[in-house]
């Protein structure tokens, strides 16, 4: 390296979208000398417009990060304390114990005995989106778990009952609303999901300065809620209630005005009976705002022209997290705020499939269920709550082996104590992932992808939840000799189908792109209609399997240049042309033509809402009435769950994880600023030091997740010297939404004491 003074040739500049959360910013990437010199955000960017968080540029410090693995690692047993041993090998090595683990496992106990857990980072990985599901396929297993049923697995459900698909979810026009109401989200620390917006907090202020509003509802005053015109604290669990009751007040007060989805609607009637009881009163009891706060926010709903009410986290990782996303739209609906501008709307994405219109159907859920709870399937996944059951408890059917893929459950998902015995527990466990950390340590396989940076992208998922309809793809940054993901799933796919650890994974690949164009050949009418598949795949982009897949999606999709009929569309070809990205327009209304339900109709009640209803009311005031302290969760700016305090620029600086406490529960617990308190829920207990804070709210105490890094064995070197706890230690398998099997992340009761 040293003594070169000229430029190197290898010195460029090149453009590339951050894959690290849903915000989805263009960086602009400077090389020198074969390595990055610094990343900022793309002034060109047509999204982002230069936009970027403290993350977007540590892509350099990830790619160079010592602790990142490079090669398969194989556990060759363990040392006197108990921690695993791992060996490097060679991918092919890698593959063969996979297959022999594989093969051991079936052959023992049968192919539901081996499950898949898949986190979060596959929903931005390009290879993992592509090709995860025919790996998934070919296990055959019905034991898939995933971080869906720790997020937002209501708002799947939720939009299954109601519009037909658990893939049609509405988001926030924040661009063009005059009133976004935020409940349980803190887009100035997450930048948003669900509503994939670069720049969330300039476009949050952008609606006050053109005369809009924002109100935050949220037990936490937040920067965002620093940032809104009114901001009300609830208590934690009971947004359903403070929804129930605003529905119940537009019914009352005769706001109703559904507009153009009028003619699409049924149940509108039936809903006057079920909220009846719900009235602002009750709602005040429950949640801890008070009435006439409950009505004007309600009022302010009808009034404003337009009206996004937008619910993230804190609505969905709760007891009741189906019920209060229906609510939501069912306040959108109400007030004709559903598919119209400014409020909540249909991405179209350049990648959806474009089909003639099928009969609809009934959405379904519990075509299966868990062994031990019984807990029923939704999306074709099963709770992640459930795993520990499904891996410790005797039986037929048990758990023998798992794949985790990009995902850390020993720290993200509940009862995190007895999620890392269940791990330890099996029989083989294969790991996709980059680092040796407090689940992969169970692994006795890990199989490491490059860096974000060595791999092509392609936002498939977050295009789809995207305030704009906007295309763009990067090519990798840097050659890597390490397998992608999609050469990993590809193998894993041909290893699942028996066929051993030496197929080529290019018959995969090939596979995956003759199904998906002979599909669109085969539709009457559509622009690529009997024209050969092999040509279509001659013509498509050089690049990985992946791309090419990207490429046939884009060009059959609704924007594509469908292979030469429409010259002007879209391609991986054109999009390699405009790096800084191809801006499609602002969302468009979509209903009918996106409803996939019987008869296109939006039935409020397809779902077991009435039931739900009662449900809150018997939960509610039992609530209300027993004055325990309540735990919720935070993001901070310079964190991405569990996965990123490796990176000593994002974790140097006070200690994040800390229990925050209101003064007035601080000074009844006898805890001040500082002083360590044990905090216990019914399945565990932590130590965390106490921030005082009024930013809580009184009654409710908040822990940050993704922490606990001194775990035996995990090889993250920074992260350890900032181990934090795990506040999934304290989250109670048994609180769950039932509709949708998502975790009560929030709103968990715990005592305090000084420690
Ligand atoms: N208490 C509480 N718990 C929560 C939450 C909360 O708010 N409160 N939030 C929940 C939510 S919303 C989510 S999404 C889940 C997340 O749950 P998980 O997905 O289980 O957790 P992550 O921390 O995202 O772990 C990501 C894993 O992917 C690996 N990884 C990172 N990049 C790559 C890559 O490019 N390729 C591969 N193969 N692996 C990679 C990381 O090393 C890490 O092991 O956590 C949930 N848990
Ligand atoms: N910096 C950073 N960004 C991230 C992530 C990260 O870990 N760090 N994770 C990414 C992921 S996987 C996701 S899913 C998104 C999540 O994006 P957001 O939903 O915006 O996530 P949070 O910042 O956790 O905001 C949730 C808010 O809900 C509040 N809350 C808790 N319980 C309740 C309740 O019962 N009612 C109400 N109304 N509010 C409640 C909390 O106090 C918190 O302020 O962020 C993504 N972006
Ligand atoms: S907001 Fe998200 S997408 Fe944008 S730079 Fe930060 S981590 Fe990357
Ligand atoms: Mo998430």
């Amino acid at each position: 390296m040293g003594g070169m003074t000229e430029p190197s040739t290898t010195d460029r500049t090149v453009f590339r979208t951050c894959p690290l959360c849903e915000a989805t910013c263009g960086l602009q990437i400077e090389i020198r000398d074969g390595a990055v010199k610094r990343i900022r955000g793309d002034r060109d960017d047509v999204f982002s417009s230069g936009f970027i968080c403290p993350k977007g540029s540590t892509l350099k410090q990830l790619h160079e990060d010592p602790d990142r693995l490079r090669k398969p690692l194989v556990r060759r047993g363990f040392d006197d304390d108990g921690a695993p041993v791992f060996e490097e090998v060679d991918w092919d090595e890698a593959f063969r114990v996979v297959d022999e683990k594989l093969a051991a496992v079936r052959e023992q106990h049968g192919v539901e005995s081996v499950g898949v857990f898949l986190g979060n980072p596959n929903v931005h990985i390009l290879g993992a989106s592509t090709h995860t599901r025919g790996f998934l396929k070919a296990l055959g297993s019905r034991s898939r778990f995933s971080a869906s049923t720790v997020d937002q697995m209501p708002r799947h459900v939720a939009s299954g009952y109601l519009y037909g698909s658990g893939a049609s979810m509405p988001v926030p026009d924040m661009d063009r609303t005059d009133l976004f109401v935020l409940l349980g989200a803190n887009p100035f620390a997450s930048n948003g999901s669900i509503c994939t917006a670069p720049g969330f907090p300039d476009r949050i202020d952008a609606v006050r300065e053109r005369g809009g509003r924002v109100i935050v509802i949220d037990p936490r005053r937040t920067r965002t809620a620093d940032a809104a015109d009114l901001y009300l604290p609830i208590r934690p669990g009971t947004d359903a209630a403070l929804l129930a009751a605003v529905v119940h007040h537009l019914i009352g007060t005769d706001q109703v005005s559904m507009g153009r989805v009028a003619a699409q609607v049924d149940g509108s009637e039936t809903l006057a009976d079920a909220v009846e009881h719900f009235s602002p009163e009750w709602a005040a009891e429950v949640t801890g705002i008070e009435a006439d706060q409950i009505r004007a926010l309600a009022d302010e709903i009808a009034a404003a022209d337009s009206a996004a009410v937008y619910g993230r986290i804190g609505t969905t990782t709760v007891e009741f997290g189906t019920l209060t996303t229906w609510l939501l739209d069912v306040v959108a609906i109400l007030t004709g705020n559903l598919d119209e501008p400014g409020g909540m709307m249909f991405p179209r994405a350049a990648t959806e499939r474009v089909r003639p219109p099928r009969p609809g159907r009934q959405y379904r859920v519990g075509r299966w269920a868990s062994r031990v709870r019984g807990r029923p399937e939704v999306q074709g996944e099963l709770p992640a709550a459930d795993m520990p059951d499904e891996m410790l408890e005797p039986g037929e059917g048990r758990l023998r082996m798992m794949f985790t893929c990009a995902g850390n459950p020993v720290l993200s998902c509940p009862d995190g104590d007895r999620m890392d015995e269940a791990f330890a527990s099996l029989d083989a466990m294969v790991s996709v992932d980059i680092y040796l950390n407090e689940t992969t340590r169970h692994a006795d396989v890990i199989l490491p992808p490059p860096s974000a940076l060595e791999k092509s992208h392609y936002d498939i998922s977050f295009y789809g939840l995207s305030i704009r309809n906007i295309s763009n793809y990067s090519d990798p940054v840097f050659a890597s000799d390490a397998m992608t993901e999609e050469d990993i799933y590809a193998k894993l796919t041909i290893i699942a189908l028996g066929m051993g650890a030496d197929a080529d994974p290019a018959l995969v690949h090939d596979q995956m792109l003759r199904e998906l164009l002979g599909a669109e050949v085969a539709v009457d009418g559509s622009p690529t209609a009997d024209r050969r598949v092999e040509d279509l795949i001659d013509q498509l982009a050089d690049g990985s399997g992946s791309v090419r897949v990207v490429d046939a999606m884009l060009r059959t999709g609704p924007y594509g240049d469908q292979f030469g009929a429409n010259p002007d569309g879209l391609s991986v070809e054109k999009l390699r042309e405009n790096p800084h990205g191809i801006d499609l327009g602002a969302l468009v209304p979509r209903v009918p033509a996106i409803l996939n339900t019987v008869e296109d109709r939006i039935d409020l009640f397809a779902g077991p809402f009435i039931e739900e209803l009662a449900r809150l009311d018997a939960r509610a005031t039992e609530w209300a009435m027993d004055g325990r302290l309540r735990l919720v969760g935070r993001r901070h700016l310079r964190s991405n769950n569990s996965w990123m305090h490796n990176l000593e620029v994002l974790v140097k600086g006070k200690a994040r994880c800390t229990l925050q406490v209101n003064p007035s529960d601080a000074a009844e617990l006898g805890i001040t600023d500082g002083v360590d308190a044990v905090v216990r829920s019914r399945v565990g207990q932590v130590v965390a030091p106490v921030e005082v804070t009024e930013s809580v709210m009184a009654g409710v105490v908040s822990l940050p997740h993704g922490w606990g890094h001194d775990l035996a064995g995990a090889k993250m070197g920074v992260a350890r010297r900032h181990a934090g706890v795990n506040s999934n230690i304290l989250t109670d398998p048994n609180l769950i939404d039932p509709l949708s099997g998502t975790a009560a992340l929030n709103a968990i009761p715990v005592e305090i004491v000084p420690a």
